[in-house]
């Protein structure tokens, strides 16, 4: 029978540029899991080292009592990123390339008796040929799961097949019947016993002969207990068994369920026939200090942060995440989209790549019931154009994801600035946007006219809400929060919003938060932190759930009644009455001041009240059997460590009255101004002089066609907003006035 031995301590390491100054026995002891980037790929800067670094293992085989000559012996890599050279006694057994799958090596004609030597050149260095390459993420270098040497019957079930073990089950279910379709890859053996058990005493069994190191049967269980999401994540377990003149000499066991889902293209996600909304989160691997080298509690942690917020889906982005990973999201019934990192730029060169990393992806996540799609790519147009070479990687890998799984579809994440007009937007069977309006660019409502539009222009293809989200520091605090001020009360009002627009459409076939958590990308330095996206609801160390995390939990758990007030880190504050907001999934909430009853709201998760303050006060909100309570203070002048130093002063050129109706000016859209060949003129002039001072980006915003349209249907007032102190305030001034002067009703003159 095959032995799995744990090998993950006493490795030395030494980074490579480093070696000419270490001597072997200098080099440090690490243990696995280990990154050398959870420091510098965190904190920002220049010191963030993508580079090459050795790991060795010395060992004797009688340690692991493997003397046996009759055995055959691989070495498993859960994970090392984000390129691996294995040598065993100094000969190279693998070459593997992407740093987020399984990959095994065959060693049994390299080790010896006695003392042996693994050495692994681990490299993360940047090249063209191996995803990702550019990305918001920092792409940790290391060894970073376990790894494993197996000791295994000379008859085993496959162990070269892209990291896979060796079978495939695949469940069709048919109301509450599954015919589950059974096989095995082997080497030697002349039969395989597959069972199936409930776990609770009923098990199926069948055995199939061996023929030409293949073997497949059916099992058919009538009345199967359904795989039915959060409320009944029933799995089953399944064993195989490789059998030789009647004696086990081998075994693999994986877990499955039986569901069945459907997406249709107005009414959204189906599973076992009944409409499931997916409404969730996205979520990176790494932590604060540890990287991408986190142990299993780690993810148990995320899980239940995830369960608690009551998402019933995740995105695992952007990449394949860890099987223990997948693992808790079948056994907690979260529907699970999963991925490869082919991201941001298409590289030509990186085509065989693409196909390696979907191919191990599929097979070694097959059997998870809680996978429902393959993510072919995300945001790729965004690195340049949609050529030939970067079609042709797509329909590729479109055909690759059906032909190894025809049971699941395929999906991509596309960014705001592709045209939906583009042909590779429907490519796959699905299709989802990443939108940020209301954070980098545009305004909270183009959210819902994008969307609107897609649906009435598209109404039988299906589309979903991959990403949106806002960063949100939760040291800086605002009683009237802006776009990009970083506030954690930004963060609320930008989710209260999106989340109105995604309960209003229940055409999304899913949607994801842009993050569960905060995560690393060393090269930000913005809303007060360097080095880290903080998008997420959940700072990076996961000690603090951002107020914006509530407004879900308030939206989507229905299991434990809760009551939220919003503003535990919103101490001092200015004005005479103080907005006070709380996040509830019960029906009435009841505001205390200094323990006075002061005001009761009914109403619908979002409780909004507004409080006369004068000194330290107790607020106190109550529901149901819950509370909580917040202390706030009234100050004079503006705690200065709630906003940021170089925070741009909010900014209200006009109001509303100050503008004369009738007449054109920045309140209205880019398209609209451009209608009118006067105003075209005026507009076109200050673009001119943006694209001047603002470089290349502007310059590329001006020649991607996709964008311009996007564009066109922002108001001009948010636009220039957007460009910050690139035109200063005289400018606008002037620009309104000249606009000012042309009658709507003047014609195109
Ligand atoms: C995106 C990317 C994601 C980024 C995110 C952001 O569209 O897909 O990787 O982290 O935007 O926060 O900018």
């Amino acid at each position: 029978m095959r032995r799995d031995i744990i090998l993950n301590n006493d490795w030395k390491f030494a980074k490579n540029e480093q070696l000419a100054k270490v001597y072997p026995n200098d080099w440090q002891t690490v243990n696995l899991p280990h990154t050398w980037n959870n420091i510098d790929g965190q904190d920002g800067g220049n010191d963030y080292i993508r580079g090459t670094a050795q790991y060795v293992k010395s060992f004797n085989t009688s340690q692991f009592d493997i003397t046996d000559s009759s055995k055959d012996i691989y070495l498993e890599f859960r994970g090392a990123s984000m390129s691996a050279k294995v040598f065993v006694n100094d000969k190279q057994v693998e070459n593997h390339c992407g740093g987020f799958s399984t990959f095994r090596c065959d060693i049994t004609d390299y080790i010896k008796g006695g003392d042996n030597k693994i050495a692994v050149l681990v490299d993360n260095s940047e090249n063209t040929t191996v995803y990702p390459q550019r990305a918001d993420f920092t792409f940790y270098g290391g060894i970073y799961r376990d790894v494993y040497l197996v000791v295994a019957d000379k008859n085993h079930f496959d162990m070269n097949y892209y990291g896979s073990n060796g079978i495939k089950i695949t469940p069709q279910v048919n109301e509450k019947n599954a015919k589950v379709t059974c096989e095995a890859w082997v080497t030697g053996g002349d039969a395989v016993v597959f069972s199936i058990s409930d776990g609770e005493g009923e098990c199926f069994r069948s055995k199939a002969a061996v023929s030409n190191g293949y073997a497949k049967t059916e099992i058919n269980i009538d009345n199967c207990h359904l795989w039915n999401g959060i409320d009944d994540p029933f799995c089953y377990d399944v064993d195989a068994q490789l059998e030789f003149n009647n004696e086990v000499v081998d075994c693999v066991n994986t877990i499955i369920g039986f569901r069945s889902f459907f997406v249709d293209p107005r009414k959204g996600f189906f599973l076992n026939g009944k409409s499931y909304p997916l409404r969730g989160v996205s979520r990176h691997q790494d932590r604060l200090g540890v990287g991408n080298a986190i142990n299993l509690n780690m993810q148990k942690e995320d899980i239940e942060i995830i369960k608690e917020i009551g998402a019933n889906t995740i995105r695992l982005a952007h990449y394949q995440h860890s099987q223990e990973f997948y693992d808790l999201c079948d056994k907690n019934g979260i529907v699970v989209w999963a991925e490869i990192p082919y991201i941001t730029n298409h590289m030509d060169e990186g085509y065989d790549n693409t196909i390696s990393q979907m191919t191990e992806l599929i097979v070694q996540c097959y059997h998870h019931p809680s996978i429902v799609c393959w993510g072919l790519s995300n945001e790729i147009t965004v690195g340049g154009k949609i050529t030939d070479n970067l079609l042709k990687n797509h329909n590729d890998l479109n055909l690759l994801a059906h032909r190894l799984d025809s049971t699941r579809f395929t999906t991509m994440a596309h960014a705001f600035m592709l045209d939906i007009d583009e042909p590779i937007v429907r490519l796959a069977d699905v299709c989802s946007y990443n939108l940020y309006f209301g954070w980098y660019l545009g305004e909270l409502e183009q959210n819902e006219s994008f969307f609107d539009e897609y649906h009435s222009k598209y109404p039988d293809a299906v589309i979903g809400f991959s990403e949106y989200g806002a960063d949100a520091n939760p040291e800086l605090h605002s009683s009237r929060p802006v776009k990009n001020d970083y506030t954690e009360e930004y963060q609320c009002i930008y989710h209260e919003h999106i989340l109105k627009c995604i309960n209003d459409r229940p055409y999304l076939w899913a949607t994801h938060v842009w993050n569960m958590f905060d995560f690393a990308a060393d090269g930000r330095e913005e809303g007060g932190k360097k080095g880290q996206n903080q998008k997420g609801l959940v700072t990076f160390d996961r000690a603090i759930k951002k107020d914006a995390f509530y407004l879900y939990k308030a939206s989507w758990n229905k299991r434990e009644k809760f009551v939220h007030l919003c503003g535990h880190r919103y101490i001092d504050r200015c004005e005479d009455k103080t907005p006070i907001k709380v996040y509830s999934n019960m029906p009435a909430v009841t505001l205390f001041v200094d323990d006075k009853e002061f005001e009761t709201k009914t109403g619908d998760v979002v409780f909004d009240f507004e409080v006369p303050i004068s000194g330290i006060h107790k607020i106190e909100a109550k529901a149901g059997m819950c509370s909580d309570v917040i202390t706030i203070k009234k100050v004079d002048s503006p705690n200065k460590s709630y906003f940021l130093e170089e925070a741009e002063p909010v900014i209200n050129w006009f109001d509303k009255d100050d503008i004369k109706q009738g007449f054109y000016s920045i309140k209205d859209t880019l398209g609209t101004l451009k209608e009118n060949s006067d105003t075209k003129a005026i507009v076109d002039e200050m673009m001119n002089k943006m694209i001047a001072s603002r470089g290349d980006v502007a310059k590329s915003a001006n020649n991607n066609a996709g964008l311009q349209k996007m564009l066109d249907k922002i108001p001009l007032e948010s636009l220039i907003k957007q460009a910050g102190k690139a035109v200063p305030e005289e400018m606008v001034k002037q620009l309104n006035a000249s606009l000012q002067q042309i009658s709507k009703k003047s014609g195109n003159s």
